[in-house]
């Protein structure tokens, strides 16, 4: 299979950090083709090249963008905020995205600006990415220095690193000034958002691909991929892989190639136990199960998970599922914002009776517990950080079962002895 590049397109492996670097590879071509067309026609392209969202929720942009009312139904001022509060544990794409084509994705803002008629961007970026931010800023600098941005101001704001603000109504709570707390939706943000005026709210890796659409054109960018999959995604590979890093490569790329081929095979000589395909919160599959899917929401979702944030991470055979799943819960129940009851208090139990059952003290009824708890939290909370929680963990009982039972059996890690935690 070929592997195209559009998002890290002309970087050549390194950075297009100066204006007309980017320019002599093409760029702005795509800002002025949308700009000569009616908003409506930038979206139709946009849905003719189904571009689902690089976030982890994979909903149509073209769909989402054109949920924003036109001004003249609202009159409120329109905006688009960039989701660049990159958290997912093993996902680390946008950063390079930002570091290696800060100007596709800055023209991929002001292509989706136009698109919903909006003169006002935001893009919320993760406090702890200081080079990145820099990197964007120095960018706007010399877009403006070009008059690129027209009436459009764009403006970079840093988060100040709390997980619950990649959630979109939580970072918009947040970029008002208030904690980071989710909303209830409906009303979407597209409806009702930031300063509850009509919103788009999308991933880095989207808006940046949103440029390549426009400059190829939807049916042709559609060609990549698989059916429902379409186009490039940047898989961040990390775990006990010989080369852990970001990837761009077509959806419906083979699982095995991206571990084995790409990435090297697994470090040490060690054997492949497991893989998380989409960030932590996706459900784990096993080393058979690994075999036989590939990197496309249809294969995954197929096999009971989800290709989520395209964040694998390859787990080798020394790892212990119960502390995997301690330390999974310990970053949810850290990260959740307290707002709602099934997942302030529901993680705290998750994590409490994991770590009961890794230090050998837990009973058959604990097992029981553990699975009602998770069953509790999901589907009951405000947004998906509670159910993240449970259903990773849910997974790893459901597919390591024996490895949990035996801790019960022998009152402690059979890999790592009874504090494996130490390891
Ligand atoms: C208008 C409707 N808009 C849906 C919009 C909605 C949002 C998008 C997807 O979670 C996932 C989550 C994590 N009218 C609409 C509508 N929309 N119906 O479409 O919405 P939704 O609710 O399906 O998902 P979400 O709450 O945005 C995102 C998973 O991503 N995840 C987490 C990644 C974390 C990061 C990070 O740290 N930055 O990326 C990883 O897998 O579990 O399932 O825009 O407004 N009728």
């Amino acid at each position: 299979m070929s592997t195209p590049e559009i998002v890290f397109a002309g970087s050549g492996g390194g950075a297009l950090t100066q204006i007309a670097d980017y320019e002599a590879v093409g760029g702005f071509a795509a800002l002025a083709k949308a700009r000569a067309m009616t908003p409506d026609e930038v979206i139709a392209e946009l849905d003719a090249s189904n571009l689902r969202g690089r976030g982890g929720a994979f909903f149509p942009t073209g769909r989402k963008w054109s949920f924003v009312p036109k001004p003249d139904r609202i009159a409120k001022p329109h905006y688009l905020v960039v989701n660049a509060d990159e958290s997912e544990p093993g996902t680390f794409k946008d950063r390079e995205i930002m570091l290696r084509v800060p100007f596709r994705f800055l023209e991929g803002c002001l292509i989706a600006a136009h698109a919903i008629e909006s003169k006002h961007v935001f893009v919320y970026i993760r406090g702890e990415y200081e080079q990145e931010f820099e990197v964007l800023v120095a960018a706007l600098e010399q877009m403006k220095a070009r008059d690129l941005l027209g009436d459009v101001t764009v403006v970079v704001h840093r988060g100040a690193g709390a997980y619950i603000c990649g959630e979109e109504t939580a970072l918009l709570e947040s970029l008002e000034g208030r904690r980071g707390q989710p909303r209830t939706k409906p009303p979407f943000p597209a409806i009702a958002g930031l300063y509850a005026s009509p919103t788009a709210v999308n991933n880095v890796e989207s808006i940046t691909t949103a440029t390549a659409v426009i400059e190829l054109g939807g049916a042709e960018y559609a060609k990549l991929g698989v059916e429902n999959s379409t186009g490039t995604r940047v898989f961040s590979l990390s775990g006990n892989v010989v080369n852990g890093g970001n990837y761009e490569l077509p959806h419906g790329f083979p699982l095995r190639d991206l571990i084995y081929g790409v990435g090297g095979g697994i470090a040490g000589g060690r054997t492949l136990k497991a893989v998380i395909p989409g960030g932590s919160s996706t459900p784990i599959l096993t080393a058979a199960e690994v075999e036989r899917v590939t990197l496309d929401f249809d294969s995954l979702t197929g096999a009971g998970t989800a290709i989520g944030s395209a964040a694998v991470i390859a787990i080798d055979d020394r790892c212990c599922m119960v502390q995997l799943a301690v330390r999974v819960s310990q970053f949810y129940e850290h990260e959740s914002c307290g707002k709602c009851t099934p997942c302030r208090v529901g993680t705290r139990w998750l994590t409490s009776i994991l770590q009961k059952i890794e230090d050998g003290r837990g009973s058959q009824a604990d097992m029981d517990l553990l699975l009602s708890v998770a069953e509790r939290i999901n589907g009951k909370c405000l947004c998906p950080l509670g159910d993240s929680d449970a259903i990773a963990v849910a997974s790893y009982v459901d597919k390591f079962r024996d490895e949990f039972q035996a801790h019960i059996d022998e009152g402690g890690c059979p890999l790592h002895g009874s504090s494996s935690l130490d390891h």
